[in-house]
């Protein structure tokens, strides 16, 4: 869809080039009123709007401009922009914008559009693109039980995903015992399967697989119960189109570009949050162009002595040695676990025993049974990791966090290929 907007012109020309850039499909002049212009764009589809539009322009050949020298007809496409409140929206007229539902917020489009924002809350239904969901009063906090949804429809068959962006995300965390969400969740339904979550997690993403075609409506459910808590959340809903290159790959919950990056289990702090129960997901990086390996290092913990940037296992208040290997020994990761495809310490000489392991776990980030934490390196391709956690923490697993670490691609050498 296009927006346009009909300029009262005084002079004698008959076309005018509001941009020379996009002079052919900015400005063309009509007889037919644009209100009724603006209705049959309604009902396109926001794909292929140039192509969309010179089939629309067939309907009015130029010989019919003499009536027009008064009237010319600005139209745009229905780009991005960014709203004077920083939020992120589309650009349109102020018509378009309340009748969709949203709130004009700021100029785009030099002036002759409309910054539309689509903001809303417990028990609507989207098919906006770059919808905002908030918890209700937002942005003051909520204090209460019950359950908040939106559902999200496609805004087009040809959505494959979504990619949600948790803005604010701050609900009640899981509870001490075996750290399971069981006072406040947030849960997705209607996509490939995704944990349900709890705590902080402000600044995480995730892509939700929203089938191919017209397909049920994925829903965003956040259920808040138990005792007084200030919640607060602002998710951005993104619907991703099949043939974009910038979609995550299959089977990743989480997707990350760049050459180095930071990744953290949800609910991750490294003063008070604890590592989540039952997790069971993907965690994907795409391979940069000419890079053939990735290291990975715990973070900085900027606030325990010794660092607790990876505690998956064990009772963190306390050292524990990184465990490697599936088994079910005392040094295996036989419940929970961050499973990084044959991963090796680097440079340290390898015990013989690991020299390429995929589970780890315990207390420190390392490749092998180390109380030292090492940068552990994969040449697996593509680069991904998968963590996955059990629902039993207490009494052998005690004030986990979960993990944070930071990531490099490695270029293509002699030794990495
Ligand atoms: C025309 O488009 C170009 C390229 O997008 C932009 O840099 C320029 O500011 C535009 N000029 C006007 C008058 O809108
Ligand atoms: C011109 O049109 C193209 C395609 O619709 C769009 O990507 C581009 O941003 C437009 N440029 C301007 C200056 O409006
Ligand atoms: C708006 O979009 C930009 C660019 O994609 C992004 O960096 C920014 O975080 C977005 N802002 C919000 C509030 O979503
Ligand atoms: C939704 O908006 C994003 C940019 O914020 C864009 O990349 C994506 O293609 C849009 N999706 C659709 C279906 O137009
Ligand atoms: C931890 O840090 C505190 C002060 O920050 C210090 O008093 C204490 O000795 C440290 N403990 C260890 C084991 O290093
Ligand atoms: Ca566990």
């Amino acid at each position: 869809m296009g927006v346009m907007f009909v300029v009262l012109f005084m002079g004698f020309l008959q076309f005018c080039q509001a941009n020379k850039s996009n002079s052919s499909v900015n400005v063309v002049p009509r007889r037919i009123p644009y209100v009724s212009a603006i209705t049959r764009w309604k009902n396109n589809v926001n794909f292929n709007k140039v192509r969309d539009y010179q089939k629309e322009a067939r309907f009015w050949p130029q010989k019919e401009s003499r009536f027009l020298s008064l009237f010319t007809v600005v139209t745009f496409p229905n780009g991005g922009c960014t709203g004077a409140s920083g939020d992120n929206g589309t650009c349109m007229t102020a018509r378009e914008c309340s009748s969709r539902g949203g709130s004009a917020n700021g100029y785009c489009a030099n002036g002759f559009g409309l910054c539309c924002i689509f903001m809303t809350s417990c028990g609507s239904s989207t098919s906006e693109n770059g919808t905002y969901f908030v918890n209700s009063g937002y942005p003051s906090t909520y204090d209460a039980t019950g359950s908040c949804e939106l559902t999200v429809v496609k805004s087009h068959p040809d959505v494959c995903q979504i990619r949600l962006d948790l803005d604010r995300f701050t609900i009640a965390g899981p509870e001490r015992m075996n750290h399971v969400c069981n006072q406040d969740q947030f849960i997705v339904s209607g996509g490939n399967p995704v944990p349900a979550i709890c705590g902080f997690n402000q600044g995480g993403h995730m892509y939700i697989d929203a089938g191919i075609g017209t397909t049920n409506p994925v829903k965003l459910t956040f259920v808040t119960s138990g005792n007084s808590f200030e919640r607060l959340w602002k998710v951005k809903v993104t619907q991703i189109p099949c043939s974009t290159i910038y979609k995550a790959d299959e089977g990743c919950l989480q997707y990350y570009t760049g050459v180095s990056g930071q990744l953290k289990s949800f609910n991750y702090d490294p003063t008070s949050g604890r590592q989540l129960s039952n997790q069971d997901y993907g965690i994907c990086i795409r391979m940069e162009r000419n890079f053939c390996g990735i290291q990975y290092t715990a973070c900085n913990d900027p606030v325990n002595n010794r660092s607790r940037a990876f505690t998956i296992s064990g009772n963190s208040n306390n050292p524990v040695n990184a465990m490697i290997g599936s088994g079910a020994g005392p040094n295996n990761c036989a419940n929970d676990w961050l499973l990084v495809p044959c991963a090796a310490n680097v440079g340290r000489i390898q015990p013989a025993q690991a020299l390429c392991t995929d589970r780890i776990c315990g207390g420190t980030f390392s490749a092998d049974l180390s109380m030292q934490a090492s940068s552990v390196l994969s040449t697996v391709k593509p680069f991904r990791l998968w963590f996955h956690t059990d629902n039993v923490e207490a009494p052998v697993d005690i004030d986990n966090r979960g993990f944070c670490i930071n990531y490099i691609q490695q270029p293509c050498t002699n030794n990495v290929i």
